[in-house]
């Protein structure tokens, strides 16, 4: 299958909080390099680069003025004289005022923010929207006719809502993807995410929806980020009430359990029969990611993609998470070759 990569991923490496003190990010620009170059070491298929969109393609799964506030962050944090990464330090939680968008940056952070966890450095942006170009142009290879492909998107999307980034997200990759699905012709179109966190950002975009279908596996959120997300009551609402499955599972969750998990929502996306598959991939379900908790082998992400092949549904895979920076390629490119019939 193609393979979409941009170069421009490289502009962002962040920090956060780690032991008490600011460090480098878990999320660094050697995560998408040992992919590609696991890409390239198995002949999985040609490397593209991405085509360029306008912002037009962003807004839908994401408000106007949040896009404004992510083209527009930098500039006003830095106009202040500072010159290191943004971060909020302040949120409207509960009965604080949601309704009016604060002025001064430091104040609009908090507001378009879940955590501390999606810094906003000069380059971010760059890098953020040619991830989001990546999911795009792999979204136009799949409506051209493709079986598959892999938008090997850096930095990751699915915690971004329609108003807020968090947890290494700014611009929700896989939603802007099955946007445009739907815009090229897709009736309906469903996301599998199968990263160790709850894709809360694209339950959000689609929540209240009937053409779009949300299905999530992922550590159970009493005890895992993103905390306030992921539970299996969360069903959707209005004309999308039944058409979001959250599968909330234990720390500790190995194959075995993980694939019963995995044939009840392939179930669910079989009886919904979309045009279009586009699947988070993330990897942090690995038995040695360093933030997460499960206990995927490499082997185990072979079965993945095969699993994933057996719905038979054209599909894109959009990279999220998995930090275990060693095994990030041989993980997400064994559960494309899967996908693929190809022994790993
Ligand atoms: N001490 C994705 O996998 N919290 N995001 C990490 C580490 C944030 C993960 C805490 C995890 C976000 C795309
Ligand atoms: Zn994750």
């Amino acid at each position: 299958m193609l393979t979409v990569f941009s170069e421009a991923h490289r502009l962002h490496y962040g920090i956060e909080l780690k032991d008490g003190l600011i460090a480098r990010s878990f999320e660094n620009p050697q995560r998408a390099e040992t992919v590609l170059a696991r890409v390239r070491a198995t002949g999985l298929g040609d490397v593209i680069g991405e085509r360029q969109y306008d912002r037009s393609h962003y807004v839908g799964a994401h408000s106007d003025r949040y896009v404004r506030f992510l083209e527009t962050a930098w500039d006003e944090w830095s106009a202040t004289g500072r010159t290191h990464d943004a971060l909020p330090l302040v949120w409207p939680v509960r009965n604080l005022r949601d309704d009016i968008e604060p002025a001064f940056i430091d104040g609009k952070l908090g507001y378009y923010a879940m955590d501390a966890g999606s810094p906003i450095a000069a380059h971010t942006w760059e890098a953020v929207r040619a991830s989001a170009n990546v999911a795009l142009t792999g979204m136009d290879v799949i409506s051209a006719g493709a079986r598959g492909a892999f938008a090997l998107c850096r930095p990751p999307g699915h915690h971004a809502a329609h108003e807020y980034m968090g947890g290494y997200c700014y611009l929700n990759n896989a939603a802007i993807a099955a946007q445009r699905g739907l815009m090229q012709g897709a009736e309906r179109v469903a996301v599998l995410d199968v990263d160790f966190h709850h894709g809360n950002g694209t339950q959000d975009i689609f929540y209240d929806r009937a053409d779009a279908m949300f299905v999530s596996l992922h550590g159970d959120p009493s005890v895992s980020f993103p905390y306030f997300s992921g539970f299996a009551d969360e069903q959707g609402s209005g004309d999308g009430l039944g058409f979001n499955a959250n599968y909330p599972l234990p720390k500790g969750t190995d194959w075995l359990r993980y694939r019963d998990a995995l044939a009840d929502a392939g179930r669910r996306l079989a009886a919904y029969a979309p045009d279009v598959l586009v699947v988070s991939l993330g990897v942090d379900t690995f038995e040695g990611d360093p933030i997460s908790h499960f206990a995927l082998t490499t082997g185990d992400f072979v079965r993945l993609g095969e699993a994933i092949a057996v719905l038979g549904m054209p599909t894109l895979f959009v990279m999220e998470g998995g930090y275990m920076v060693d095994e990030i390629g041989t993980n997400a490119v064994n559960v494309l070759m899967g996908f693929e019939g190809r022994v790993g």
